[in-house]
């Protein structure tokens, strides 16, 4: 089995010891922290989020799964940020009001910070005001905004409402598994990226100056 597969297999079965061990020995042997997150840490919660859909697992599992990726996340994330911290601007993020999911959006945060940006996490049910508030404290270059549930996804849109004033200096980009770019061109976000990884890409590329 390759160490990968040992990752996304603790990941898997909950086993956060396992997973932070083989982390650092995957480090150890020279594997890019980059790899480790999206080939090993990411791909096991991929198959939890699959499971889970097919009611083979249950909560409980889910969490003691998010927990055993946080533990890989600890191991890498120093690594992941040693570049030019903040050097790229400043992201806000949080998940929109009544939504508690947070998985999806630490890895964008991580992945962030990983490319260069300075990450400001708002943490879950964040409100339009809450943004806006932060929006006023950080003066960011970009606010990223996460749901994972259908009946949530409409708080996006109130969220962009509420940042109005603010839509010439602030780009908005939005992500989370029930939203699509046809979503984000209907709400009037500036962007959207399907994973961690296209989220940087984005991000780098809302940002060239025009
Ligand atoms: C883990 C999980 C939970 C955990 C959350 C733990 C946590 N701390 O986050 C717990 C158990 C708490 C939970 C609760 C609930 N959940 Co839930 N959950 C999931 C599950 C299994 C995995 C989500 C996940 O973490 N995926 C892994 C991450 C890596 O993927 P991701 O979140 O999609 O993020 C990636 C991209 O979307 C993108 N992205 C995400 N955010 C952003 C933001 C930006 C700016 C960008 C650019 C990109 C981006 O990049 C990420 C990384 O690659 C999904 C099933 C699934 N397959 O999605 C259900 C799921 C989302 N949950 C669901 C439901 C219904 C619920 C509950 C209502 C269940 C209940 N009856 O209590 C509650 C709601 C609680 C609430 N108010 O929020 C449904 C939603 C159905 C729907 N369409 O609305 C799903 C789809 C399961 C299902 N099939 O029924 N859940």
């Amino acid at each position: 089995m390759t160490l990968f597969e040992e990752i996304q297999n603790g990941v898997i079965s909950g086993n956060a010891k396992g997973v932070a061990d083989n982390t650092r020995k995957a480090l150890d042997t020279g594997v890019a922290p980059l790899s480790i997150v999206n080939d090993g840490l990411i791909a096991g919660m991929n198959v939890v989020g699959v499971r889970f859909r097919n009611n083979e697992i249950y909560v409980p599992e889910v969490l003691i799964a998010a927990r055993a990726m946080h533990a890989g996340m600890a191991v890498v994330k120093p690594l992941l940020s040693a570049g030019e911290i903040g050097g790229k601007g400043t992201v806000i993020l949080g998940t929109v009001k009544g939504d508690l999911h947070d998985i999806g959006k630490n890895l964008v945060g991580m992945m962030l910070e990983g490319a260069g940006y300075k990450v400001v996490d708002l943490g879950v049910d964040v409100s339009p005001e809450k943004f806006l508030n932060g929006v006023d404290e950080y003066k960011p270059q970009l606010v990223g905004l996460s749901a994972l549930l259908t009946t949530t996804m409409v708080n996006m849109k109130t969220t962009l409402e509420a940042l109005q004033s603010y839509r010439d200096r602030v780009k908005i980009f939005i992500g989370g598994a029930p939203v699509t770019q046809k979503f984000a061109d209907e709400i009037g976000a500036d962007g959207y990226a399907a994973d961690a990884a296209s989220a940087v890409d984005r991000a780098n590329a809302l940002l060239v100056p025009v």
